[in-house]
Parts: structure tokens; C-alpha cells; sequence
């Protein structure tokens, strides 16, 4: 089981860890983009040492309530960061965007591989994603990010949200991505309740019936929050790391994580259990 992207070859026989790097002006010091790219490049090289074999840049805050940026705005936030990691680091790139013209860019300065939060829905997303040759994630959300968590609604959130990644998997290969090029994700917190967010993770192994490889982020989410007593943002990385191992043995293949190391350490006994099979 390997992903091909670009000059990168990722082996999804093991769970990988993708480490989160937001490019958003709120997590640096200063808005100077220096210190955004100097910051942004550590932390990278941090979480590779910690066991990360993705780095997941991202210049959008899709975080719940969070306003559209501009296309320029997301540029200016990501590309000199995917460069110099790229220039600095042997790790492959991801590109948390949804934007036509980041794909673009992010490709030509060394990005591996595409994250989109819209599963390529925007106008020119799928062709854009097509044209860079790389592989793609494909996450389900209900609404917009503005209004998303407002009244999440399903009547089977499980068949719904499988159902809607099969149709925007049939939409990337009915414009030649191909088949092994393609990842799905269910979109943890995006339009969802708690309980939603549990009856996905609980059924995680069904959406193996899409086979293509699912990549899942829920670390440090509303939904660990929602059963550890609302617990703040820093207190939720044992919450984090059970979650990626229930995630890890339904058959998630990356999983998104801010705290790389404790879910590194986590995964590999989920392998090594796992090989005894
Ligand atoms: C604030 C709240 C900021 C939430 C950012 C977020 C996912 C993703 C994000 C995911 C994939 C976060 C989210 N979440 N991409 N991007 N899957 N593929 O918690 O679950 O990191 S942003």
C-alpha cells in the first residue's frame, strides 16, 4: 500500500502521522512574515523528529465561526513556508487549502500532497488538483465553516457522509485523477454533533468499503472536549491519542495531529499488535 506524490513515496502499510502547521497569523508571535517562516520551520523540523512523515500546511482557519481569507492572504501564508520546508526538510508537504490557485503554487514550490477541507468543490478545484499530478484528501462538511456547527443535521450521518465522499471520489476520477490518488477523510467537527462525530469514529471500518486510504483529524477537537467536561485545548492529548488508536485500528491510514510524538509512540504499538494479527 503505497501513495505516490510527486517525488515522495508514502507506505500506508503503517499509520502515518500527519503534523499540523498553521500558517495562520494568529499562531506566530508577530504578523512579519520572517518570523512566520523562521517559527513555521521549526516547529516542522520538530514534529518530523517527533515521527511526522507529513507536514499539513494551512493558511484558512476553517476553525467553526472563522471568516473566508483572500486567495492572496492564503498565498502570502503558505507558499514561502512549503518552499523553505521544502528547500530544509526530507518530509512530504501537504496543503490544507481549497483554493485553485494554492494547488498551483504550493505544487510548484514542492507540496506533495492536497488537503481539502471543500473535497475539491470550489469552481476549478477538481481540474486545478488534476493538473498538479498529486494525490488529494477528500474530507466531508456539512455548511460552511461560519455556520457549520449552527444545527448540523442527518438522518444516517454515517450513510450520508460515505455517501457524498463515493460521489466526490467518482467527480476526481470522472476528471482522470486516479484511483490510488485519492484519500478521504470524514470530517471530524465539520458539521457535526458529538454524537455524530462518535457514531463516525465508531464506524470508521465501513468507509474502508471506499477503497481508497482514510486520513481522520479529530486531535484536540470539540469532540474530545465534549466528553472530558469541556476541558480546554491543552487538555486534551490523552483524549487526542485514544482517539487516534480507535481511529488507527478501523483502518485509518494518516492521522492529523498537533501533539506528534505522543501519537507516534501510540501508533506503533497499535502496529505492533496489529502485525500479530
Ligand atoms: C480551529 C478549529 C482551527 C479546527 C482548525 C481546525 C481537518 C483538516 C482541519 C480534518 C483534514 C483542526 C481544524 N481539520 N483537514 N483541517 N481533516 N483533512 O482541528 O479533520 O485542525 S482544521
Amino acid at each position: 500500500m503505497k501513495l505516490i506524490c510527486g517525488d515522495r513515496t508514502l507506505d500506508l502499510s503503517i499509520p502515518q502521522v500527519m503534523g499540523i502547521l498553521n500558517a495562520t497569523p494568529d499562531s506566530f508571535s508577530d504578523g512579519g512574515q520572517f518570523n512566520t517562516v523562521e517559527t513555521g520551520l521549526k516547529h516542522a523540523t520538530q514534529m518530523q523528529l517527533d515521527g511526522a512523515s507529513i507536514i499539513d500546511v494551512g493558511g484558512e482557519s476553517t476553525r467553526p465561526g472563522a471568516q473566508a481569507v483572500s486567495v492572496q492572504e492564503e498565498l502570502d501564508r503558505v507558499i514561502p513556508l512549503i518552499e523553505r520546508i521544502h528547500n530544509e526538510l526530507d518530509v512530504c508537504i501537504s496543503v490544507d487549502s481549497s483554493s485553485p490557485e494554492v494547488f498551483a503554487e504550493a505544487k510548484k514550490v514542492g507540496a506533495h500532497l492536497i488537503n481539502d477541507v471543500r473535497a475539491l468543490q470550489r469552481e476549478g478545484a477538481l481540474k486545478a488538483a488534476k493538473q498538479t499530478g498529486l494525490p488529494v484528501c477528500l474530507m466531508h462538511m456539512q455548511g460552511q465553516p461560519k455556520d457549520m456547527q449552527d444545527k448540523p443535521e442527518y438522518s444516517q450521518v454515517v450513510d450520508e457522509v460515505y455517501g457524498f465522499l463515493a460521489e466526490r471520489i467518482q467527480a476526481c476520477l470522472d476528471v482522470g485523477i486516479g484511483a490510488d490518488q485519492i484519500l478521504v477523510d470524514p470530517g471530524f467537527g465539520f458539521g457535526k454533533t458529538l454524537d455524530d462525530n462518535y457514531r463516525l469514529l465508531a464506524h470508521l471500518d465501513s468507509f474502508s468499503g471506499l477503497n481508497v486510504p482514510i486520513l481522520i483529524g479529530l486531535s484536540r477537537k470539540s469532540m474530545i472536549a465534549g466528553v472530558l467536561n469541556n476541558a480546554p485545548a491543552d487538555k486534551r492529548l490523552y483524549g487526542s491519542v485514544a482517539g487516534a488508536v480507535i481511529s488507527a485500528m478501523k483502518g485509518a491510514r494518516i492521522i492529523r495531529v498537533h501533539d506528534v510524538k505522543p501519537t507516534a509512540d501510540a501508533l506503533k504499538v497499535v502496529q505492533a499488535a496489529t502485525a500479530q494479527l
